[in-house]
């Protein structure tokens, strides 16, 4: 049997990812929990992983000793801005103290200025719908940054704003976010403005710390055609491909966001990024099918024999990163990479191993070819709320019982830290945690 290892350069970071409203609990001024509220979820975050409440120290804990030299958290707008005349000091107290928290961990902060979540005040003057929310995201983002700069150089403005215009505006399934709208002219006006909201953070970050990192975390979704020899077929995915990957990063190149129904010049977000946020999780299909007219003529579907996650939520295809981070390096040439987001819902855990170890893999092959990827976050360190979907997808490393907030642990735990620890992924691991994928990655 061969053995070896794929390690990793050194002072890569490798750590875990959450968001605020997925763990802090009870962030009861915001739209998302006016939607729970409404009854469009399976149930409400209410406690979550209860990090409102202090929990955030315990689960630092144990990321750091299991190996995670880095974290990437959220914070909550309309905690720190309860009303748009309002700031909340001790919120921002408290966001202090979860990043020195991490820092005396030795752990390198990464943090998210906006993570799906609007306060309610915001949602009740139109939210991201019209230029009116630039000024006021800004305005949050200097006194927050403000506040934090202490303690985090690492800054995400929008955590998958392509994901928050569509999922908002377009999509009307049980995977739809709030407001819940179906307006493709409003979905685009609305991305208009995160990408102009995303400028003027990044602008406003730097003048308030020269040294500063700033990013977005952009969901890569790798789609195909069911059949590459039909033209239709590859329109639908070029198109979605269009929509759904390029439009909001390429505008952040050269200043043009492209979509569907036209293109708006945003010459302001040109070159607003310091480095590439990566999220990948999964590939899909697409084929022409009259029926569909919701979307567009296609029908969108996972590979016939690919493995599927919990709930047929995702499907494996860890090739699909190594093609994403290829489309980055084409598009970016000059940025670093952060995946700043990867991970399976998988509640038993016989999923999750096999899904690291391939991902990982994937990662390490275009770290061989010197593409300057710099940290992996896995997504996430502990169980918590999954937006639509409640408490019914498990993503954690850990385990979580919301009742009684005990954390479990899941294999997994074991397995991540002697990633980290080792800063590569080796055959014994592999052997160890996921010995059917063991030729994928080791062939003999
Ligand atoms: O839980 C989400 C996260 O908030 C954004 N990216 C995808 C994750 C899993 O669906």
């Amino acid at each position: 049997m061969p053995q070896g290892a794929y390690h990793f350069p050194k002072g890569f970071l490798w750590g875990t990812a959450t968001a605020a409203h997925q763990v802090e609990g009870n962030n009861t001024n915001n739209n998302w929990w006016k939607w729970e509220q409404e009854g469009h979820t399976d149930g409400s975050a209410a406690v979550a992983a209860d990090w409102w409440g202090g929990r955030w120290r315990e689960d630092f804990d144990r990321a750091v000793e299991a190996g995670q030299n880095a974290h990437r958290l959220s914070v909550e707008w309309s905690r720190i801005q309860p009303t748009p005349d309002t700031w909340d000091e001790e919120a921002l107290e408290k966001y202090r103290a979860m990043l020195r928290g991490l820092k005396e961990r030795g752990m390198t902060p990464m943090v998210t200025l906006h993570h799906f979540t609007d306060p309610l005040w915001l949602e009740e003057v139109g939210g991201w719908e019209t230029e009116a929310v630039v000024p006021l995201f800004e305005k949050f983002v200097r006194k927050t940054v403000d506040a934090l700069k202490e303690y985090c150089t690492l800054w995400c403005t929008i955590n998958e704003p392509t994901g928050y215009a569509l999922n908002g505006y377009i999509t009307t399934g049980v995977d739809s976010f709030p407001p819940g709208k179906n307006n493709m002219k409003l979905a685009m006006q609305v991305q208009a403005n995160l990408i102009r909201g995303h400028a003027a953070a990044y602008r406003a970050i730097h003048l308030l710390q020269p040294e500063a990192r700033v990013g977005i975390a952009h969901h890569y979704r790798s789609i195909a055609p069911q059949y590459a020899w039909s033209p239709l077929d590859r329109l639908l995915a070029r198109s979605f491909f269009q929509a759904i990957n390029e439009s909001f990063p390429l505008a952040l190149a050269d200043g043009v966001m492209r979509s569907p129904i036209g293109s708006v010049r945003i010459p302001e977000a040109k070159g607003t990024q310091d480095y590439f946020g990566f999220n990948y999780y999964t590939r899909e299909y697409v084929t022409f099918d009259l029926r569909h007219a919701d979307t567009l003529f296609g029908r969108h579907f996972f590979r016939k024999d690919a493995e599927l996650s919990d709930d047929a939520f995702l499907a494996l295809e860890p090739d699909g990163m190594f093609e994403g981070l290829k489309w980055v390096v084409r598009n970016f040439p000059n940025l670093p990479i952060l995946i700043a987001e990867n991970g399976v819902n998988s509640a038993d855990d016989s999923i999750r191993p096999r899904y690291t170890a391939q991902h990982i893999h994937q990662m390490w092959r275009a770290v061989n070819f010197n593409w300057p990827i710099k940290g992996y976050f896995h997504w996430s360190l502990v169980d918590n709320f999954e937006w639509s979907f409640g408490w019914k997808y498990r993503f954690g490393l850990w385990g979580l019982d919301v009742d009684t907030q005990k954390r479990i642990k899941r294999p997994s735990v074991d397995f991540y830290a002697e990633i980290c620890k080792e800063n590569g992924i080796s055959s014994d691991m592999v052997q160890k945690y996921c010995p059917e994928v063991f030729e994928k990655l080791f062939p003999s």
